[in-house]
């Protein structure tokens, strides 16, 4: 069995992704947490000793440093041999939800999510902006669930992790209640929220919040 050290910090929906999939295979990992608020992983040590691309999470798996979670999701799923894509095919769709999350859903989510939230004085036609573009994003996801029970189909998969963990946070930090203007996206966190082993975002990822702003 390997062991893995995860750093991260609590509101890293990043982070969550890969907490979330180490748990749903039964792995137990080490919380390395970490303060980006401080601005810790813009310093030049940092970026030299734990990631070069200066961002958060990063799973050492015996030790190894891996970085970027798409990548990692999918060597994940794997080697425990769960989760991912079991034809060309379903390899193909989930490569390409997991591309359009990371440059749509996630890029987006994130950024709107900590500027609204997470700093003091957000500026309003940035935030204008993001939402805008996030209510197409999140009308074409709602979309694709009003006809498919998981991202590519009928059982979840790490795209599902990928999609979903910016998604799962409260509202008040979101933005959205989906119950209310996505039903279809409710109902698949709920799917998800189901799955054996499933824990949240600040149940997996303990430690010191960011200041809570909006
Ligand atoms: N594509 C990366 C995104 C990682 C990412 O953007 N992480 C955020 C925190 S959740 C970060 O470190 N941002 C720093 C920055 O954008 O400067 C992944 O999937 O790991």
């Amino acid at each position: 069995m390997p062991t893995y050290r995860l750093h991260y910090f609590p509101e890293s929906g990043n982070s969550y992704k890969l907490a979330l999939m180490l748990t749903l295979c039964g792995q137990g990992f080490e919380p390395v947490w970490t303060d980006f608020g401080g601005g810790v992983t813009r310093s030049p040590e940092w970026r030299a000793t734990v990631n070069e691309m200066g961002e958060i999470p990063v799973l050492e798996e015996d030790g190894v440093r891996l970085t970027q979670t798409a990548p990692i999701l999918l060597k994940l799923a794997g080697q425990y041999g769960r989760f991912g894509g079991e034809t060309g095919q379903e390899q193909f769709e989930l490569l390409r939800w997991l591309f359009w999350d990371n440059h749509k859903l996630t890029g987006y989510m994130a950024t709107y999510r900590f500027d609204r939230t997470f700093t003091p004085t957000p500026d309003p036609h940035v935030l204008s902006y993001f939402r805008k573009r996030l209510d197409d994003f999140l009308g074409i996801l709602e979309q694709h669930l009003q006809n498919n029970a998981f991202a590519i189909g009928a059982r979840p998969t790490v795209a599902d992790f990928s999609m979903m963990a910016y998604l799962a946070y409260p509202s008040d930090e979101t933005g959205y209640d989906f119950a209310v203007s996505h039903p279809g996206i409710h109902a698949w966190l709920g799917r998800i929220a189901d799955l054996p082993g499933w824990k949240s975002a600040y149940d997996l990822l303990p430690g010191k919040r960011l200041k809570h702003y909006a």
